[in-house]
């Protein structure tokens, strides 16, 4: 089945994970991705954080299937030409080094739209460009310290901490994506590539765009009236950790479910949708607060929202969370069990939609992994298995005009 990508060949130049995950992207609907990577080690995860001696860890192989792997030294002469012949074919080169790394290879901005007008060449760097600190290597929790997330995440007696999810990495990936298809619609028009940058500071930044929201409130009033600090507690001039708190209008938090004493994840977000306060009443038990004034508005509650919280705890005590919210649900309150990574790995419903899916791989046999996100009515995504180091090299050559004794040449001035 034709893939809406079919046709745009894009030269994978990206390792770890924020360039990978955006090329894999490309790559499920229908790009023709070939990874470069230097001979005998590539891409630095696929020996990371190994579970299996000598095979590719999952770090590589949930971020690089349906890629083709291309080894070459492109800092000798030999892996140079076969470079600057995939660049004239091509329509996209990605990369993800360390600020000037292509350049010193001799592939400037310059020399690539020379040699390729059309290409679109689309970086990932931690800082963008004539940033006081755009010569800083990045990786994931330095970009979410910059972004401004570790600042304002956890809790308030605590240290600036970093989320689990790869707001530096793999968000910068989604961004970078959203870049070359723009470019690519672009060139559709103009005719001409471009370059295309994303920093992972800003993209971190772009995600904490409601924070910049409250420093802006909190300069103005100097409070911030969806913290769990106000209005008992107190405000400084910097937007505070808030733990667990909603960060819209609708007060929301983690609470305890039966078993939370031994089980880390028997808990339940539960969010107080304001319009929704009778039917949260009703479900509690509590119809009395529908009407009482001291609870029924937003505002009314502010002061005692913690309490409020205690009493759904109270309600929850003999409740597992998948039974709560099987209750909670019913009366359209917005909640979910907080899920263990073991448990969506056997979740029948992201099973069942492609969210989580079994991935053959030639050296490790099956394993898990996380399928493509964005949904179709008429493409479907196949996640296909990584490919091992090189294992496309010959191909790929041979579709550039190398002969074989010219493949094996090139081996040779290519070994480690
Ligand atoms: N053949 C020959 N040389 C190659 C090569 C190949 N196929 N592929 C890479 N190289 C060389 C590069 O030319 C570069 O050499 P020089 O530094 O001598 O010019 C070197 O390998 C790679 O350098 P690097 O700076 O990218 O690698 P690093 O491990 O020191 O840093 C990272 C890694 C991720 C910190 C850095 O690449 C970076 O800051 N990237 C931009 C931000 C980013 O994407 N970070 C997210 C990574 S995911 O957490």
């Amino acid at each position: 089945m034709s893939k809406p990508l079919d046709g745009i060949k894009i030269i994978d130049f990206t390792h770890v994970q924020a360039g990978p995950a955006c090329t894999q992207m490309l790559a499920w609907f229908g790009a023709d991705v070939i990874k470069v990577e230097r001979p005998g080690s590539g891409d630095v995860t696929r020996s990371q954080l190994r579970d299996i001696p000598d095979v590719d860890a999952l770090y590589f192989t949930m971020l690089n299937s349906n890629k083709k792997s291309l080894t070459l030294d492109t800092k000798k002469p030999e892996g140079k030409e076969v470079l600057e012949k995939l660049i004239k074919e091509s329509d996209v080169l990605v990369e993800n080094f360390g600020p000037g790394a292509l350049d010193r290879m001799g592939f400037t901005w310059e020399r690539i739209n020379e040699l390729n007008p059309k290409m679109i060449v689309a970086s990932v760097k931690g800082f963008s460009d004539g940033h006081h600190y755009e010569d800083l290597k990045v990786y994931e929790n330095v970009a979410q310290c910059a972004g401004g997330a570790a600042s304002t995440t956890g809790f308030w007696d605590g240290p600036p901490t970093v989320s689990a999810a790869a707001l530096g990495d793999t968000n910068t990936g989604m961004h970078l994506a959203i870049g070359i298809l723009t470019a690519l619609i672009g060139r559709e028009k103009t005719g001409k590539g471009q370059k295309v940058a994303v920093s992972m500071q800003d993209s971190v930044l772009n995600l904490c765009r409601v924070k910049l929201r409250d420093q802006q409130r909190l300069d103005r009033i100097g409070y911030l009236e969806e913290y769990p600090q106000y209005p008992h507690g107190k405000f400084s001039d910097v937007v505070p950790r808030g733990g667990n708190a909603g960060g819209g209008g609708q007060p929301g938090w983690v609470l305890k479910c039966k078993g939370w004493e031994t089980d880390p994840n028997a808990y339940i977000y539960f969010t107080i949708q304001g319009h929704a306060w009778a039917p949260i009443c009703k479900a509690l038990g509590k119809e009395e607060w529908i009407e009482d004034k001291a609870y029924n508005t937003a505002a009314a509650r502010q002061d005692k929202i913690f309490d409020i919280f205690a009493v759904i705890e109270r309600w929850l005590k003999d409740k597992t969370k998948f039974e709560a919210v099987d209750i909670l649900r019913k009366f359209d309150i917005p909640c979910s069990p907080v899920m263990s990574m073991k448990e969506i790995a056997a979740d029948p419903s992201l099973r069942a939609s492609g969210t989580i899916t079994e991935v053959d791989h030639k050296a490790r046999g099956k394993y898990l992994t996380v399928g493509s996100p964005i949904k179709f009515s008429e493409t479907t995504v196949e996640i296909t298995g990584s490919p091992l180091l090189g294992e496309h090299t010959d191909e790929v050559l041979a579709s550039l005009g190398y002969n074989p004794d010219q493949v094996a040449a090139l081996h040779l001035a290519q070994a480690v």
